[in-house]
């Protein structure tokens, strides 16, 4: 199942304490202090893992503690240091203090890693300080795990539109693909090779229909997946299979974006005309060409015209992005 948001709580480990003691000896009246300092506690630390793709695990486990640190003891022996607790995550997580609401990472690169909770500091025995003292303790918060999704390009649209077919095709996801409306019920990455040394990453997004910032169908939640895309590829079922004109769908699916936010609406758009080996899509280009006045891409994710020139449109603008 796909998770995007997560609490949990991080407790570090505790400083162990420094130890009290004196070395004893019948000739010695008064003993050496000897007592060794106390190890330090091990720290909570958040990493992006790529090969992780949902927060759901942290629906079963929202408590990670690390270990604290031994406490000293006689002979100046210090204390191991308490193990450090590493929590993976998937790229695209961003990170805030759940109490006081601030930002404290976004993860937004694989191998990315923040110290979350500090282990507190070990005590020192009596060798280093009069008094041995006790550890400090580690640090705990209640974090907010917000994901958002890093790809270079969203597929959106209505449902039925032929979404998960198009990423299918181009790309190496294997979406479950129905003629029924809602099949995708969670966002899909896909990796699209382009060259030997080039590709870029699809996100097919579960559909949306007219009312989805108000909750209607899977509602709107999953466009916050598409924000940090460069690219939409609006997909319009130019054959109107379930009976809509294609040009109220591309428009129902802006005012959406709009709804959602501004920005997603002023997002670069290639829109596309899908199902276009089906024999009413033709008339149907003609009507939509007078509401959308964009370049559109005529495809058919089914039998694979088109998609080359689509392909190359992202990559042209993917590459201008990059430079
Ligand atoms: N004729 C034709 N059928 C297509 C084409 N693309 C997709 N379909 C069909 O349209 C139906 C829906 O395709 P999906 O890829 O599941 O559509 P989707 O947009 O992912 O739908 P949701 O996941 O429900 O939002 C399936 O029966 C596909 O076989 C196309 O280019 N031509
Ligand atoms: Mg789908």
């Amino acid at each position: 199942m796909f998770i995007d948001t997560a609490k949990i709580h991080v407790k570090a480990g505790d400083g162990g304490n420094g130890c009290n003691s004196f070395f004893r000896d019948t000739r010695v009246e008064h003993g050496k202090a000897n007592g060794g300092n106390g190890g330090d506690g091990g720290d909570v630390i958040i990493r992006a893992d790529k090969s992780i793709y949902t927060l759901m695990d942290f629906q079963y486990q929202r408590h990670f503690k690390a270990v604290s640190g031994k406490n000293g003891s006689s002979n100046d022996k210090a204390g191991g240091r308490g193990k450090d607790c590493l929590v993976c995550v998937p790229v695209g997580t961003i990170i805030t203090d759940k109490t006081n609401d601030f930002l404290i990472r976004d993860l937004d690169e694989n191998g990315v890693e923040v110290i979350v909770a500090r282990g507190g500091h070990g005590g020192r025995g009596n060798t280093r300080n009069k008094d041995a003292e006790a550890g400090v303790l580690g640090e705990g918060r209640e974090l907010f795990f917000n994901l958002k999704i890093i790809a270079d390009v969203g597929v959106i649209g209505f449902p039925n539109a032929g979404k998960s077919t198009l990423v299918s095709k181009i790309s190496n996801a294997t979406p479950k693909i129905a003629n029924y409306p809602f099949t995708t019920k969670s966002p899909t990455l896909g990796v699209v090779k382009v060259d030997f040394d080039k590709n870029f990453i699809i996100a097919d997004i579960p559909g949306l229909i007219h009312g989805a910032h108000e909750g209607k169908g899977l509602g709107d939640k999953f466009l916050k997946h598409v924000e940090r895309t460069k690219i939409l590829v609006h997909l319009v079922d130019m054959a109107g299979v379930d009976g809509r004109p294609p040009a109220v769908d591309y428009c129902n699916i802006n005012e959406e974006l709009e709804a959602f936010s501004e920005k997603l609406l002023n997002k670069k758009q290639i829109v596309v005309a899908n199902k276009m080996d089906l024999p009413q899509a033709q008339k149907n280009l003609k009507v939509f060409k007078k509401t959308c006045k964009k370049k559109i891409f005529e495809i058919s994710a089914l039998t694979g015209e088109g998609l080359e020139d689509l392909i190359e449109e992202v990559e042209k603008i993917l590459t201008k992005d990059r430079r």
